[in-house]
């Protein structure tokens, strides 16, 4: 694991790194499959399930409040990246825009390319998750997730959803791609949920 791409972690980044993971030289890319070339004109973001029904522009989201934002990142094939610097808007704010049913505990997070992922309202309603579209103050790459992607700082980044074009809201847990394929339905680094069995 250790040597080009991976290094120890230095004694004060060491409470930051959780169990069995290393600290990535750079700022590795993972994605299962292709990745989706979309510019913002054509970028939608919609949200249905047990929410009123909604489609949202790239100047709807602009017209949010943004911020910077650092984050640390941690990939649960065990390579760590601290103090991301993004700009976004807030999940929470992006949530005052919409309607959603009380019943609703749990969402799928959609992508273009077809990436899903589950989390909890719990989860997902937490004040420091946002939308990304700047990574270490230039446009997000598209390898990265551009021009949109999710960040959920405090699960492993799989939840992060890349190229997040939509969200569905449940009455129950239902598992996105990874989950269905033997990861943690919730993925809490320091807990190490890296898999269900
Ligand atoms: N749409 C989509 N989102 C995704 C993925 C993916 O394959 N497709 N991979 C996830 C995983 S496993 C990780 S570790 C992070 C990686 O983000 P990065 O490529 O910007 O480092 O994105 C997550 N979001
Ligand atoms: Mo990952």
């Amino acid at each position: 694991m250790l040597g080009k791409f991976f290094q120890k972690p230095e004694q004060q980044e060491n409470e930051r790194v959780p169990p069995g993971q290393y600290l990535a030289k750079g700022f590795p890319v993972l994605t299962y499959g292709a990745t989706p070339q979309i510019n913002t004109e054509e970028w939608e973001f919609k949200v249905w399930g047990l929410a009123k029904p909604a489609t949202f522009t790239w100047a709807d989201f602009m017209a949010l409040p943004q911020s910077e934002f650092t984050a640390d990142f941690h990939c649960v094939t065990r390579w760590s990246k601290l103090d991301v610097k993004w700009t976004g808007i807030k999940v929470t704010d992006f949530m005052s825009l919409i309607e959603v049913d009380p019943q609703a505990v749990h969402v799928m997070e959609h992508c273009y390319g077809g990436y899903t992922t589950n989390i909890s309202m719990a989860d997902f309603l937490r004040e420091e998750n946002f939308f990304a579209f700047n990574l270490f103050g230039e446009p997000l790459p598209a390898e990265h997730g551009g021009p949109m992607r999710l960040v959920v700082p405090h699960l492993y980044a799989w939840k992060s959803a890349k190229w997040i074009n939509g969200l569905e809201f449940l009455s129950r847990e239902e598992l996105g791609f990874w989950e269905r394929n033997g990861y943690h339905q919730r993925g809490e680094p320091w807990a190490e949920e890296r898999y269900s069995y």
